[in-house]
């Protein structure tokens, strides 16, 4: 029995080393020095070579080291019967909460005006309303987007949801499905997207979703580029309906030098670093997912290929 590592785009880092000294018996190897085809039985991917992973006969699962995992599913090689699992992990959820309520703060608080306002030398102490008074909607209330809202609702913020199902969280409205999506946009003052990419997904914030906000929105999108129809939300922070974005991720990573998310005076690029897969949070639970799956218990948070999430 071994483990593989493969990645064709992120180093191997610390993982090897975070899982060895949990389980010295593991056989660890890194793509592309497989060894033996039919030694493998789990793989730890991001990014793989796309074909790989149907060399392996005797693969049982694949560990997908991030949460989003529409790229993965675009390699159709992986055998049907192989699961899927994608990363739930306690340091990954924090950090993107650390995120979310960092930029839902900035925006509420208007600190991009507050900024400009200092390299201008002026001095407007405008009022902000409290939280409460703030409506944030968070689009995909899952396991990210169920943490952020539960920090935002601490602070005192207004939250809604809005997933494929309807959901039970206190302080969170819960609003579900594309009947009530126009609903649940209109009321959004600062919108966080946390979606995953599918096919039903792709492109949601575009232009006609985006005239469904408040006039003066923000939008946070922490999900994937796919998700936003750049040259709509260029049009709508050019026109003012929409105050502010910031954005985390890109059709293209990193994002080209001459795009003009990098200059506008009112988005907020950060690189593809919302959160982060720690290796050291993430190998108990990986070792922990082995155990499960060789002591015949079911895997949790298996990717349903159908659905692309
Ligand atoms: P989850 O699967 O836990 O949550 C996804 C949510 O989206 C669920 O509430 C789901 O609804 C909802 N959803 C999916 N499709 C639809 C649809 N068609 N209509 C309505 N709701 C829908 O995922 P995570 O919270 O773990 O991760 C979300 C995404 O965040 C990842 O896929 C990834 O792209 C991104 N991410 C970005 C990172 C970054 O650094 N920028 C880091 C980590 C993740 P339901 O619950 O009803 O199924
Ligand atoms: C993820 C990511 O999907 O880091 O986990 O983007």
């Amino acid at each position: 029995m071994a483990v593989l590592y493969s990645s064709r785009s992120l180093p191997e880092g610390d993982l090897k080393g975070e899982l060895l000294k949990r389980d010295p018996t593991l056989d660890y190897r890194i793509w592309p020095d497989t060894g033996a085809v039919e030694d493998i039985e789990f793989a730890f991917v991001w990014n793989p070579e796309p074909g790989d992973l149907a060399r392996y006969p005797n693969l049982k699962v694949i560990f997908n080291l991030g949460a989003g995992v529409e790229k993965l599913l675009l390699d159709k090689s992986i055998p049907a019967h192989v699961p899927i699992v994608r990363l739930v992990d306690r340091a990954l959820t924090a950090c993107m909460t650390e995120y979310v309520v960092m930029h839902v703060l900035r925006h509420h608080r208007r600190q991009v005006d507050i900024e400009a306002n200092q390299r201008a030398r002026k001095w407007d102490p405008f009022e902000m309303p409290p939280a409460w008074e703030r409506k944030v909607g968070v689009l995909g209330h899952g396991v990210l987007g169920g943490d952020a809202a539960e920090k935002l609702v601490h602070i005192g913020f207004d939250l809604a949801g809005w997933s494929r199902h309807a959901k039970t969280q206190a302080g969170v409205v819960s609003y579900h499905g594309w009947d009530q999506l126009p609903a649940f946009l209109a009321r959004s003052e600062i919108l966080v997207c946390l979606l995953p990419l599918t096919a039903d997904t792709a492109g949601i914030l575009d232009a006609k979703r985006l005239a469904m906000l408040p006039r003066g929105a923000s939008v946070i999108n922490a999900a994937r580029g796919g998700h936003v129809v750049d040259k709509d939300l260029l049009a709508a922070l050019d026109s003012g309906h929409i105050a502010q974005a910031t954005l985390d991720v890109f059709h293209q990573e990193p994002l080209p030098a001459d795009h003009p998310y990098w200059a506008h005076p009112r988005v907020t690029v950060t690189p593809h670093n919302a959160s982060l897969t720690y290796d050291a949070s993430v190998a108990p639970g990986l070792l922990a997912a082995m155990a499960d799956l060789k002591a015949g218990r079911p895997l949790a948070n298996v990717v349903d290929r159908g659905r692309g999430y």
